[in-house]
């Protein structure tokens, strides 16, 4: 084996980010095909596959719903544990219970070995699978991949520029080789992938697609 122990990191592939879905991604269902080859790859090597999902209160302070002086897509600086953070309001998405929060049914729900949610404090939003926004607490992410004693952890799902870039960020900071696959993600904006895999790259993460990544 070219690496480590790897693990496939699904963000997001939630009926709400998918095509039809309240905060749909462009082209998101493209991503399924190479996602659900990836799985199939990484559990043949016996490598682990873990799903974050976006899993908020219907309360939840990132809705624009929950801001009446706010329109969706617009920003709100918002303050959390002493700190101003600058909030995009979002259309609600991804409520807890709600078919829109549910992971793909494309995905095996048998193929994932753990599924991380996150989002769920109404005070504050959760881009990363590793830590809420403001890094007030963190999830049991980082605990799973260090107990299986992962090196290698490989990104796909949405969105590129927010949850997926992120969980990028964290993932390199919490210490692990980081791959994104880039024809494995989908962006909210798409001015904004050059930036966000420029940013990635200048971090150490990896961009590969997924045909290029050794497993
Ligand atoms: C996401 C916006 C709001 C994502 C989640 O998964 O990228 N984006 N919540
Ligand atoms: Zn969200």
């Amino acid at each position: 084996m070219a690496q480590g122990k790897i693990a496939l990191i699904l963000v997001d592939i939630q009926n709400d980010f998918l095509e039809k879905g309240s905060l749909a991604v462009a082209n998101s269902n493209s991503i399924l095909e190479p996602v659900i080859d990836l799985i199939t790859k990484v559990k043949c090597k016996q490598g682990l596959v873990i799903a974050t999902q976006d899993w908020h209160p219907s309360n939840h302070i990132s809705f624009a719903s929950n801001n009446s002086d706010k329109q969706p897509f617009e920003t709100k600086d918002i303050e959390y544990d002493g700190n101003l953070v600058t909030q995009v309001m979002w259309p609600d998405h991804c409520v807890q219970g709600t078919f829109g929060a549910k992971i793909s049914d494309k995905i095996s729900l048998d193929d994932i070995d753990y599924i991380v949610q996150k989002g769920t404090n109404p005070r504050v939003d959760s881009y990363s699978g590793f830590a809420d926004n403001n890094y007030s607490e963190i999830t049991q992410l980082a605990k799973i991949l260090y107990q299986n004693h992962i090196d290698t952890v490989i990104v796909v799902g949405l969105a590129a520029d927010y949850c997926v870039k992120e969980t990028c960020l964290d993932s390199v900071k919490f210490g692990f080789k980081t791959i994104l696959a880039m024809d494995a993600t989908k962006p909210v904006d798409s001015n904004q992938l050059e930036a966000t895999l420029s940013q990635l790259k200048s971090k150490s993460v990896l961009i590969q697609l997924c045909s290029e990544i050794e497993l």
